[in-house]
């Protein structure tokens, strides 16, 4: 049977680059992109699109049978900081999305899923550098106990019920077409607009907190890779550790003033300084280099450079 994919969450930031690429291999016509809200032009103008919301059970099973979609990527979820400000909307919405799918699954309806973790699922109490796959996850905030739960049913539906479900847990994406919603590794994305438009940037987290980060082309194609694999490789089913970059905001200032003569930074660090603080500096991704040959390309400066030219 052809591979027909949904992609729920199309607006944002991870599903305005991933539609795109999965239209390029797959064709435009095998994707279907879905949200709330109207999407990038380049999404909206080469395939279909659906609005939905992904909390409704009904209209999403109508659109999968509709369009005999096979594999679903369901990206919608609140991020860490709004999370915080909303605590039981952030557990409903990234619960509820999820289950949805898993049993879309166990039902028969598809036969795929991509759902995205975060480096979120890690605590205070983990070691912070170069953070291994399995390890003490005590997550102390509303969205890392989200993916965290949400890790484990997936675990649980592939072991009990035999659902194909893949996943990764991303570290701050850093890219240009979309505006990034509510997290806490955001402040590397607004960097690169105010550099450009102000010429300084007040960092919401102070000069040294580390934290794991990749530009978005790298999320994409690791993305692709997972849900590539053949099955039988795929030994983890909660969720991979995934590396790519780790810098703080001192770092990446420092780049952009390469790029951009004059930039200056200054920090007033807020309430998601002590979300940063509890989560990984750098991470261990072994087990995705060993499973689906995993290798980031970007560096910090080679990724600077792109992302100015890109946003200019
Ligand atoms: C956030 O900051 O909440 C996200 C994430 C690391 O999952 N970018």
């Amino acid at each position: 049977m052809r591979e027909k994919i949904l992609v729920i969450g199309a607006a944002g930031q991870i599903g305005s680059d991933l539609v795109l690429e999965l239209r390029q291999r797959h064709g435009n016509e095998a994707v279907v992109a879905a949200d709330l809200k109207d999407a990038h032009p380049d999404v909206m103008n080469s395939g279909p699109f659906e609005f939905l919301n992904a909390m409704d059970l009904p209209a999403l099973k109508e659109i999968v049978a509709q369009h005999e979609i096979t594999t679903v990527y369901q990206l919608v979820a609140m991020l860490s900081a709004t999370a915080e400000q909303h605590p039981e909307r952030g557990w409903e919405l990234n619960m509820t999305t999820l289950f949805h799918v898993l049993n879309l699954a166990k039902d028969g309806h598809i036969k795929k899923i991509f759902w995205p973790s975060s480096i979120a699922v890690f605590g205070p109490t983990t070691p912070r550098d170069n953070t291994p796959q399995e390890t003490v996850m005590e997550p102390n905030t509303v969205y890392g106990i989200s993916k965290q739960s949400g890790e484990r049913w997936c675990e649980y539906y592939h072991q009990k019920y035999g659902v194909d479900v893949r996943s990764i847990r991303y570290p701050g994406l850093i890219s240009y077409k979309a505006a990034p919603g509510g997290g806490t590794t955001d402040y590397a994305i607004h960097i690169f607009h105010e550099a450009l438009k102000n010429g300084k940037y007040t960092s919401f987290l102070s000069e040294n907190t580390y934290l794991p980060m990749m530009y978005m082309p790298d999320a994409i194609r690791a993305t692709l890779q997972l849900m590539e694999a053949p099955a039988e490789n795929i030994n983890i089913r909660s969720s991979y550790n995934l590396g790519g970059i780790s810098f703080s905001p001192k770092e990446i200032a420092a780049a952009v003033a390469q790029e951009v003569p004059g930039f200056s930074i200054d920090y007033a660090p807020d309430f998601r300084q002590k979300i940063a603080d509890s989560w990984p500096a750098s991470i261990d991704d072994t087990a995705a280099q060993r499973d689906w040959h995993w290798q980031p390309e970007w560096d910090l400066n080679g990724m600077v450079k792109d992302m100015l030219e890109k946003l200019k």
